[in-house]
């Protein structure tokens, strides 16, 4: 898979070159290249943003270098046969959820545009659309100061669906949300620690048993953290 990302501040993303990302980037699996908006700007100060029509707060982002970025990493994925899914982090999107990710990591080339808060002058969005799939995408009800961190977010969560990425396919089935609920508590040694046991049935050796105690944990937990999981 291949992953653009577009943003004014680059060095947000050295924290992928870690862990099972960085490795997954190294091996070929993940090819995760970060942009500079700026390289796209052709005045002295390199400027991508300017007061809003209308009057307001804050500054938006300006269209012209958004479009010539997107016109060059729309086509530079040589050998894509699908167009680029081009995504904008925003608190005005649709939420992302594991299903999200899902989606998004069946694609071969997706493209994020990280604009701040303020936003990216809307036309970007039409013109984008001109050129791929385009999905603004919220991580939850809460504010940030650009989309950086949430494409961070958006990143880990799809890169480590790629097949390969995870070393032990099996740890992304018993997680929370893919099976629609939160996952069951996890213990190890020691059995008995600070006053506290482990559960018995996890000692049991009753493999049975231990699944039907790990389910009743998950059921009761999503009961008690998010009844709207349940949708009851
Ligand atoms: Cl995707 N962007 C920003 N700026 N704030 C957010 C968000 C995204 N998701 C939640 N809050």
């Amino acid at each position: 898979m291949r992953i653009d990302v577009v943003s004014i501040f680059p060095s947000y993303f050295d924290g992928l070159a870690l862990s099972l990302l960085g490795k997954a980037r190294e091996s070929g699996i993940l090819d995760l290249r970060v942009h500079d908006l700026r390289d796209w700007t052709s005045d002295r100060h390199r400027t991508v943003d300017d007061t809003p029509y209308g009057g307001g707060a804050g500054m938006v982002m300006k269209p012209e270098p958004w479009a010539l970025a997107l016109d060059e990493l729309a086509s530079s994925a040589s050998g894509a046969a699908e167009r680029p899914t081009i995504i904008f982090p925003s608190p005005a999107g649709e939420v992302f959820r594991q299903a999200t990710a899902r989606d998004f990591a069946q694609r071969e080339h997706l493209i994020i545009g990280c604009g701040r808060y303020e936003g990216i002058d809307e036309r970007v969005f039409e013109y984008a659309a001109t050129l791929g799939e385009v999905r603004l995408v919220s991580l939850g009800d809460y504010v940030l100061n650009g989309g950086e961190v949430a494409a961070m977010a958006m990143i880990e969560a799809v890169g480590r669906l790629i097949p390969g990425v995870v070393g032990n396919p099996e740890s992304l089935v018993e997680e929370s949300h893919e099976d629609g609920l939160l996952e069951y508590p996890s213990y190890t040694k020691p059995s008995s620690w600070r006053e506290r046991a482990v559960p018995d049935v996890l000692l049991s050796g009753n493999h049975g048993a231990i699944a039907a105690w790990r389910r009743d944990q998950q059921i009761e937990r999503t009961r008690v953290r998010r009844p709207d999981l349940l949708g009851d």
